[in-house]
């Protein structure tokens, strides 16, 4: 509960910025709470205005997988700093990075880099039509790709209807190419195949879903996309702004044995700086401008500082190789959360890959929209404010990724553990 010092932030960010914040979900309406305002962080911890400390399993949304100001990425951001902070001109960084990535994902051959996920998806999707010459995008309900118009969809009137704007500002001329399905049905993609095969110019999907609270599909379905792609000549892309490095050294193409032909990036590839990146086949990457025709740019695109911060963060992980351990605590910590809750007779279920995870308050199992929206959002709103109380700090959404960083350990699972057994929910 925000209380002296963050509602008096509060109340003075809401004079000049809309709504408060940057961004909509920071401002706790999902949780019916008001924000914290964050002073400082390091390691698991953040430390808010009024100098209360929590344990943090937000991680800024994904980026902070070796946690907050960690020593090493800030010595190397500050070295690069020290020279300059931006050029618009190339740097050695940018190629290192993007060798980085293209060593760590095999259908990743050549990268352009952006400061954001949604400019990597608007720069996959704007690819993907320009060099099939079509118009039609397939995406999934519960998916998020970023706030460009023709991904702010929701389901038209029953199945394979064309996505109408589910937000103001967004014409429905600019929609009508979207098609919306249900996550993880095949036979939804097999009969949109059908119907629009030759038009459909890209599929996009988050392979591990992140944005109705973690689900991860069936393999079949992930199988399916990539034939049907391949049979209809579509360019199958991976939204990898979450799962790219969370949950192995790469993507999780490597894991799930299913190749892209492009991949969104961003969070963990900028170590806590702004950044996204598409990659994908050289053969449709060469389509990009000023190699081909595509048009797309940036002027901070590349960014050394924040390139640097992504070369460091990807050069810890590929040198320690944390993901064992990492992935091992966070089975503890989910298996100890669902003891404690089935001992409180309170009903739930946890969809957990790697370092990311969902506490959903129903009893499951969640593998698409429909299970997932059938969640308790009022019992999460409590469960978050309870537990922001005793010092945690989760996402203000039932319908969001719970992260572990490398600096979380036993001692943050065992203060989580406690919160839960004293939940009043
Ligand atoms: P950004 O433009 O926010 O950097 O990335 C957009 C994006 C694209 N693809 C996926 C799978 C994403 O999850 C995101 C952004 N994630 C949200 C949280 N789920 C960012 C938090 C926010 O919007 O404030």
């Amino acid at each position: 509960m925000a209380a002296g010092k963050n509602a008096k932030l509060f109340s003075d960010a809401k004079k000049v910025i809309p709504g408060g914040v940057n961004s909509p979900v920071r401002a706790f309406k999902s949780v019916n709470a008001k924000p914290i305002f964050i002073e400082k962080a390091k390691g698991p911890y953040l430390y808010d205005a009024d100098a209360k400390k929590y344990i943090d399993y937000c991680l800024s949304w994904g980026p902070m997988i070796l946690g907050h100001a960690n020593t090493k990425i800030l010595t190397e951001v500050k070295k690069v700093m020290n020279k300059g902070t931006s050029y618009g001109i190339p740097t050695e960084l940018e190629t290192k990075l993007a060798q980085m990535i293209t060593q760590a994902i095999d259908s990743v051959e050549k990268v352009r880099l952006v400061s954001s996920g949604t400019e990597a998806v608007m720069t996959a999707i704007r690819l993907a039509r320009g060099t099939t010459g079509r118009d039609k995008i397939i995406k999934f309900i519960g998916c998020y790709h970023g706030h460009v118009d023709h991904m702010l969809v929701q389901a038209g009137s029953g199945a394979l209807t064309l996505g109408a704007p589910s937000s103001p500002g967004v014409p429905k001329d600019f929609t009508k190419h979207t098609i919306l399905l249900p996550y993880n049905d095949k036979k939804a993609v097999q009969n949109a195949f059908k119907k629009y095969s030759k038009q459909i110019a890209a599929v996009i999907v988050e392979p591990v879903a992140g944005n109705m609270g973690v689900i991860v599909p069936d393999m079949t379905f992930l199988k399916t996309l990539r034939s049907l792609c391949t049979k209809n000549k579509s360019i199958l892309i991976f939204d990898e702004v979450i799962t790219g490095f969370r949950v192995a050294y790469g993507g999780i193409q490597k894991m799930f044995g299913v190749k892209a032909d492009l991949t969104c990036l961003g969070k963990i590839i900028g170590g806590g700086f702004p950044i996204g990146a598409c990659g994908g086949r050289a053969k449709i990457m060469n389509n990009l401008s000023p190699q081909g025709t595509v048009y797309q740019a940036g002027t901070l695109s590349g960014n050394p500082v924040c390139v640097a911060a992504g070369i460091a963060t990807l050069k810890i992980l590929k040198s320690k190789n944390p993901y064992p351990s990492l992935n091992k605590l966070t089975v503890k910590l989910c298996k100890q959360i669902s003891q404690t809750l089935e001992d409180k007779n309170i009903e739930h279920t946890i969809n957990q890959i790697g370092s990311m995870f969902t506490l959903f308050f129903t009893d499951g199992p969640v593998t698409g929209y429909e299970s997932a929206i059938k969640s308790d959002t009022k019992r999460y709103a409590k469960y978050f404010t309870q537990m922001l109380n005793a010092g945690i700090y989760l996402p203000p959404s039932q319908f969001e990724a719970n992260f572990l960083s490398t600096k979380h350990t036993q001692t943050q699972i065992d203060q989580t553990i406690s919160a839960i057994k004293n939940l009043k929910l």
